[in-house]
């Protein structure tokens, strides 16, 4: 394969962004190639971008351009994540749709589109990034490159009854069929994407990937993304998690740790689980003063009006169950609106003895992988994972639930509170087989591998 030029809304130009497993197989694949990596600076400037900025590090070019404000506005707060977003999570009731935001974020696809094009040479292969991008393999056509292209969505692809919600999903689903290979995390995705086309479109699915439709062929394939699994599996082991775990340790006096860790985003499902939590103290009585429920969700995208209100709905819940339920040497409900490390994080996953992963919709969810590979073999934790996260079509040796079902959530919380030693292990060990099995480097690897079965 020749170089590889990705593309992706922020890059790991900062050296310190390397350590989060996409940045590191995006990362490796550009110094194995000695390719070019185009994204934003992540500063917004007034009113007049000027020229990119371009730097080498260890052989791998960066090119990272400025937004201006109303290209951060339009672009990056209100069409990827106040139109898209929320459709593709299956959230149109809290979509804004607004034409001029279309037309803004097509601009910034096009805008840096143009950036790419001069740069490319013969026998390159070039890889886009997720949702803020849909349109970004069109106007690269547009501009006169007839190489592969691959395309890599990281949230779901929704029904296409959903889908048809975007007024503008016609013009976003030609320039997808632009790209030569189309990743998603789960065949559900996928399936719901070429449902789409064979409906509206005349599409064939030919097999083996492939998809007949607009007069060309394309492939489109699942390709779940995967964990740094050894590294995780070390992190949780090392000195920094042992001292996030003994500190955490002080505060459960021996109570049972349920965890969670989520980005504080609607579509994680949190309001849900916090009432599946208070349903657990109320129908499981025994639970209650032993078993104490920690949330982390370190707040995200807060300039934005849904996030939040999420916030402030996640304050009242909890103040509530904690209200209700606590005494005066238990809090039954902690929730920590703050980042830590990733090894901490890694240590308190390892003395959770049930993990909860349980949003309403997710393209993956790598919390289920981390979660998996930081447990004691001896004494593994219990993993609850959502049915509608694409984790679970590898996973489904943890407890599966939907997450809308509250009632049966705090059942299954009961339920792996009292698996037996023997169950835990058998289930881990098939969870920890998929999830070594199936790890980055695989993904990048089945990924190229099409990628570069597509150079003509
Ligand atoms: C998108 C898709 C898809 C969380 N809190 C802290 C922290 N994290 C880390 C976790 C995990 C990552 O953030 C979250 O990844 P997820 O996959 O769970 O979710 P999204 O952020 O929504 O990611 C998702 C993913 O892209 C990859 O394709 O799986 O479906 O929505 O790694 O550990 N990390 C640190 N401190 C925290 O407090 N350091």
């Amino acid at each position: 394969m020749g170089r590889l030029i990705a593309i992706s809304n922020r890059t790991a130009a900062d050296a310190s962004a390397r350590a989060g497993g996409l940045a590191v197989a995006v990362w490796e694949s550009l110094t194995a190639t000695g390719g070019i990596w185009f994204g934003w600076s992540g500063n917004i400037v007034e009113d007049e971008v000027g020229a990119p900025e371009v730097f080498t590090d260890e052989g791998v070019e960066f090119v990272t351009t400025d937004f201006t404000e109303a290209e951060h506005d339009g672009f990056y707060l209100q069409y990827a994540n106040r139109v898209i977003w929320p459709v593709f999570h299956y959230r149109v009731d809290l979509a804004h749709f607004g034409h001029a935001d279309f037309d803004i974020y097509a601009a910034v696809n096009k805008r840096i589109a143009g950036l790419v094009t001069p740069r490319l040479k013969k026998g390159d292969s070039v890889w886009v990034h997720d949702y803020h991008f849909l349109l970004m393999g069109d106007y690269l056509r547009q501009g006169g490159w007839n190489g592969p292209i691959g395309f890599f969505l990281h949230i779901p692809f929704p029904s296409p009854e959903i889908f048809k919600a975007l007024p503008d999903h016609e013009r976003i689903a030609r320039a997808m069929c632009e790209y030569s290979v189309l990743g998603f995390q789960s065949t559900t995705d996928r399936s719901n994407f070429v449902r789409y086309l064979i409906e509206n479109y005349d599409a064939v699915d030919e097999g083996d990937g492939w998809i007949s439709v607009f007069g060309r062929k394309i492939r489109a394939s699942a390709y779940p993304i995967g964990i740094d699994a050894e590294g995780f599996a070390k992190a949780s082991v090392s000195e920094r998690a042992s001292t996030a775990a003994s500190r955490i340790g002080r505060f459960l006096g021996g109570r049972h740790l349920v965890l969670g860790v989520d980005r504080m985003d609607y579509s994680k499902g949190l309001p849900q689980r916090f009432e599946a939590v208070g349903q657990l103290f109320d129908n499981f009585p025994s639970t209650r003063g032993v078993v104490s429920v920690t949330q982390i969700a370190p707040p995200s995208r807060s300039k934005v009006e849904e996030y939040r209100d999420l916030r402030i709905q996640l304050d009242e819940l909890a103040g509530r169950i904690n209200g209700d339920y606590g005494d005066l040497d238990w809090i039954p409900l902690r929730y920590l609106a703050r980042s830590y490390d990733r090894r901490e994080l890694a240590g308190l996953y390892r003395i959770a003895r049930v993990c909860l992963v349980t949003p309403l919709r997710d393209g993956m969810n790598l919390v289920a992988k981390e979660y998996v590979m930081a447990q004691d073999p001896d004494d593994p934790g219990v993993l609850i994972l959502s049915e509608f996260a694409g984790a679970a079509e590898q996973l489904s040796e943890a407890l599966i639930v939907n997450p809308h079902d509250t009632y049966k959530v705090a059942e299954t919380i009961y339920q792996a509170l009292e698996m037996p030693l023997e169950e835990r292990k058998a289930r881990w060990e098939k969870l920890r087989d998929i999830v070594v099995e199936q790890d980055i480097s695989w993904w990048r690897q089945k990924f190229l591998d099409d990628l570069s079965s597509d150079l003509t």
